[in-house]
């Protein structure tokens, strides 16, 4: 059985197998420029976070309806299910569904029509957090919240996601300012690709209370000090840092010494389909690679419990 944990780190977009993505081109008429799902698999190859984007955005060109976004999470929450979830905190990218045409609530309405249901049908309880696209103006990232406001009640939190470097925090100030005054709950993509600065940026000017991925954190002795002080969670995706090629194998991972730290560290997959896999997946990878000890997978599984969202009494029905 494994370890019952929460997923606060996945792109719901980034669950998207290249079976329903092929599927649904097809229902669309969506064209895909690759012959099959293999032909396809084969693209999985790349060099950093904005090679992986790049194919990101080309496919999710397939999620058009309703039906479709309720399909893709219905493909995800046995999965997740399957893995050990009893809680995932989901983040979904609405500017990239707008663009092509697909409306707010086409998008909100379709992922809730599955997980509105998703303690029912397979236990797991779910919230969603709007990201925005950092690559994308400070305007558009308003705009974006404000044709969200008919469906507050559906979307626990907002993020920020999408290209790092270049993109400081600060940029978005004023959304997150609206989004806090709103009642949203703040987090936000740091220090993946991008400087320790933008760590501090994020606490500092956004407010956040995750910081998702953090890996480099460590450059910065004092800022870890910090993030221990005040117990900020971090989100890390070990098989994404090596796919996008943040750590150069998993073995040199610095999730051990961010433990040995005192860093209140969580393990996800950020986008499953494309990094080969699933949370539990993560686990037992960071669990073989790094010689990670019982003790430490229980405090891993038992941190993400705490850096949730969850009300304390759920929290602890969910463990
Ligand atoms: C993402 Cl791995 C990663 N980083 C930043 N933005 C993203 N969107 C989807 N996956
Ligand atoms: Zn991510």
């Amino acid at each position: 059985m494994p370890l019952p944990k929460a997923e606060l780190h996945l792109h719901i977009e980034g669950t998207l197998e290249p079976e329903l993505a092929f599927a649904l081109a097809a229902r669309n008429g969506v064209p895909l420029p690759y012959a099959h799902t293999d032909e396809l698999r084969k693209a999985y190859q790349f060099d950093d976070l904005q090679s992986f984007l790049n194919l990101y955005y080309e496919l999710m060109a397939v999620l058009r309806t309703e039906q479709d976004f309720e399909d893709l999470a219905n493909a995800y929450l046995p999965r997740a299910a399957a893995q050990g979830v009893r809680h995932a905190e989901i983040f979904f990218d609405p500017q990239a569904h707008i663009a092509r045409g697909v409306a707010m609530g086409t998008v909100v309405e379709g992922l809730w029509r599955a997980l509105g249901r998703s303690t029912e049908n397979h236990g797991v309880s779910t919230q969603l957090i709007m990201c925005f696209l950092r690559d994308e103006s400070a305007e558009s990232a308003l705009e974006t919240l404000e044709a969200a406001k008919p469906y507050l009640d559906r979307i626990i939190g907002i993020g920020l996601d999408s290209a790092e470097v270049g993109h400081p925090p600060a940029k978005f100030r004023e959304v997150y300012e609206a989004a806090a005054a709103l009642g949203l709950r703040r987090v936000a993509h740091a220090g993946e690709e991008g400087p320790p600065e933008y760590i501090t940026e994020a606490l500092d000017v956004l407010g956040v209370e995750r910081i998702d991925h953090g890996l480099r954190c460590m450059e910065d002795d004092a800022l870890v000090e910090r993030l221990v002080r005040e117990r900020v969670p971090l989100t890390l995706c070990p098989l994404s840092n090596v796919r996008l090629r943040a750590v150069d194998v998993l073995a040199e991972h610095p999730l051990p010494a961010m433990l040995d730290a005192g860093l209140l560290c969580t393990v996800n997959s950020d986008d499953p389909a494309y990094f080969g896999g699933y949370v539990a997946d993560n686990f037992h990878a960071v669990r073989d690679a790094l010689g990670l000890d019982q003790e430490r997978m229980r405090e891993l599984a038992r941190n993400s419990f705490v850096a949730s969202f969850l009300e304390h009494d759920e929290e602890r029905r969910a463990r």
